[in-house]
C-alpha cells in the first residue's frame, strides 16, 4: 500500500470530472487500499480519487472514531429525498486549516458499487450525507470553497497560494 500525494486548492486538476469505472478489478481494489491509507495518515473522514489526481469515480468514507468502518462508493448516484437544506462546518484535506459551513440537502439516497463490485443502494442522513456529497462534489470538480463568497474564496486561495511558495 502506499500514502499518495493530496492536491491542494487551487490546482486545477482538483477541477478535473472523474470518469465512471467500468471494471471493479484489482487496479481499483489498489487504488482503494492507497485512498484509504492516505485518507487515515491526513486524519480524514472522507476521500475522493481526484484529491490523488485519479479521475475516476471512486470514494472512501470512515467517520469511526477507531478507523474500522471503512465504506466505498464506486460510480455513486445520488438522488435528494429531503430538499430541506442543513448547514454543517466542512473541511477538506485538499483545502487544509481552513473550515466554514456548507448547506446542503438533509437526505439522500445513493446507489453505488463497493469494493467487490456489489451493488450498494442504501438511505443517508447526517454527517455521513453531508460527506458523501462533498465527496461527489469533488468527483465533478467542484470544492467546498465554490459555495462561499468571491471575497472568502480569495482570502482561502492566497493564504493557501502563500504556504505553496514557502513550501516549494
Ligand atoms: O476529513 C474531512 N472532514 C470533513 C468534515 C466535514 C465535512 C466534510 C468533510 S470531508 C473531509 C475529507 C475530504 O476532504 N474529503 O474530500
Ligand atoms: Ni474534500
Amino acid at each position: 500500500m502506499a500514502i499518495r500525494k493530496i492536491l491542494e486548492f487551487p490546482d486545477p486538476r482538483l477541477r478535473t470530472r472523474a470518469a465512471r469505472v467500468d471494471v471493479v478489478d484489482t487496479r481499483i481494489q489498489i487504488l482503494i487500499d492507497d485512498m484509504f491509507e492516505t485518507m487515515y495518515d491526513a486524519n480524514g473522514i472522507g476521500l475522493a480519487a481526484s484529491q490523488i489526481d485519479v479521475h475516476e469515480q471512486v470514494i472512501v468514507i470512515d467517520l469511526s472514531s477507531d478507523r474500522t468502518e471503512p465504506r466505498v462508493f464506486i460510480n455513486p448516484e445520488v438522488k435528494i429525498t429531503d430538499d430541506s437544506l442543513e448547514g454543517f462546518e466542512e473541511g477538506c484535506l485538499s483545502v487544509p486549516g481552513f473550515s466554514e459551513s456548507v448547506e446542503r440537502p438533509k437526505a439522500i439516497t445513493v446507489k453505488a458499487l463497493d469494493r467487490n463490485g456489489n451493488v450498494i443502494d442504501e438511505q443517508l442522513t447526517g454527517l455521513l450525507a453531508v460527506c458523501l456529497q462533498h465527496e461527489m462534489d469533488h468527483l465533478q470538480g467542484k470544492l467546498f470553497v465554490d459555495y462561499l463568497s468571491p471575497l472568502k474564496r480569495q482570502r482561502i486561495r492566497q493564504r493557501l497560494e502563500k504556504e505553496q511558495r514557502r513550501r516549494a
